[in-house]
């Protein structure tokens, strides 16, 4: 555990957090007095000095002052080089970069593949299939991209082996073009309420807080539910990300009922007029209660506080866990209807495939992903990049 408690008579106050409250007090008259006073003293008691100095030596993107560059960003090092050019490139570099284990395992054995070959007979195939399949690609989507293949191949428009890759290229991004999925809508002045789900070290939390700089980016107004009650120290999390971010967390004491947090989150989030609401919840329970139940009840008393609420519920996806990850999507989409899909740790993994079979094979989008435990590390997710920082 990074963080650890102050006892309550501690002088020192993170100034984000008094900067926080100061705006509940403002917001709420003298009867938000009373409450702003109870959170200080209890997001107090989470906040770290050392720490937190050593967070105000990083910029928003989690960069440490005076490092301008991150390893793998692509940067001559031309003053002149054009502005728009380089943050191109350095996105896209750094995408590439945290890419580069699934790039090896699947692209690497491909051209090693088809090299020196002239022609795709049936042994070539057996052996792309293979490659295809362990780089956790999924079964479904691994035969249908060879079905394709076999097929340009019996018509004749495909003999060059070196063609391969760009048919391949071609044929996945079309796999992540499925329809939109029914995702409501609030209505004007409600806020846009989020439940992120998942098992348990999957990345939720994590992703939540980079989620929230993302909308804050937007200058959205953000607001954090700490429904994920059962974990000690879960909500001291959320709190952290919350102060780092600048967004609000509407907690319980340890052990309360996730669904009572909701209860009173949604119209707190209502009345304090906030755009976007993030559910955090636990990925496994120490209670005997079953999880997708609890998820379950989240999810009516959302709808309860506010009609057609949670509007969108992202599944958090940990990519190092492959084939597993779609076994656990099939179960939260049938017990809760997944709208999207987040998947992470796709930095220092080989199974980054897995993005590819799974948004096929559940016909779902992926949102975002998760690159890197910054709080920049999160990008929407674009298929052509994405492909591209693949196979390029
Ligand atoms: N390398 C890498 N690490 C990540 C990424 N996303 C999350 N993590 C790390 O994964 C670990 C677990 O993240 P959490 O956000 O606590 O996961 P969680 O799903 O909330 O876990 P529980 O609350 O225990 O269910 C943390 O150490 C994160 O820093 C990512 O995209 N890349
Ligand atoms: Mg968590």
């Amino acid at each position: 555990m990074f963080w650890r408690k102050k006892d309550k008579n501690q002088k020192e106050y993170s100034p984000k957090i008094l900067e926080q409250h100061e705006a509940l007090r403002q917001e709420e008259g003298p009867q938000g007095q009373e409450t702003a006073d109870k959170k200080v003293m209890e997001e107090q008691a989470a906040w770290i000095p050392e720490r937190a100095e050593k967070e105000q030596q990083k910029d928003i993107s989690g960069r440490t002052k005076g490092q301008d560059k991150e390893e793998g960003e692509e940067d001559s090092g031309s003053i002149v080089r054009d502005r728009e050019e380089k943050k191109k490139n350095g996105f896209f570099g750094r995408l590439k970069e945290r890419l580069s284990k699934t790039k090896s395992s699947l692209i690497g054995r491909m051209d090693a593949l088809v090299l020196g070959k002239k022609e795709i007979d049936d042994d070539l195939l057996d052996d792309l299939e293979e490659i295809l399949f362990t780089s956790d690609i999924g079964v479904t989507a691994t035969q249908e991209l060879i079905g394709l293949v076999r097929e340009g191949v019996a018509r004749k428009e495909l003999n060059n082996p070196e063609k391969l890759k760009q048919v391949l290229q071609e044929n996945i991004i079309k796999f992540f073009e499925i329809s939109e999925p029914r995702r409501g809508r609030p209505g004007p002045g409600e806020p846009l309420v989020i439940m992120v789900v998942g098992v348990n070290g999957v990345g939720k939390t994590t992703t939540i807080g980079k989620t929230a700089n993302y909308f804050k980016a937007q200058r959205k107004k953000v607001l954090l539910v700490a429904a994920d009650t059962f974990r000690a120290a879960a909500t001291d999390q959320l709190v952290i990300w919350g102060d780092r971010v600048g967004s609000n967390v509407i907690r319980q004491q340890d052990g309360a009922d996730p669904s009572a947090v909701v209860f009173d989150a949604i119209p707190a989030a209502i009345s304090r007029g906030a755009d976007v609401v993030l559910i955090d919840t636990a990925g496994r329970l120490h209670t005997k209660i079953n999880l997708m139940d609890e998820l379950k009840k989240i999810q009516r008393v959302s709808n309860k506080q506010l009609t057609g609420a949670p509007h969108e519920v992202w599944l958090v996806l940990d990519a190092t866990t492959g084939q597993n990850a779609i076994s656990q999507a099939e179960m939260f989409h049938k017990a809760l209807g997944i709208t999207d899909i987040v998947l992470t740790k796709l930095d220092g993994t080989a199974k980054g495939g897995i993005v590819i079979g799974i948004s096929h094979q559940l016909q779902l989008p992926i949102r975002f992903i998760g690159i890197g435990e910054q709080i920049d590390d999160l990008r929407p997710f674009n298929a052509s990049d994405f492909v591209e920082a693949i196979f390029s």
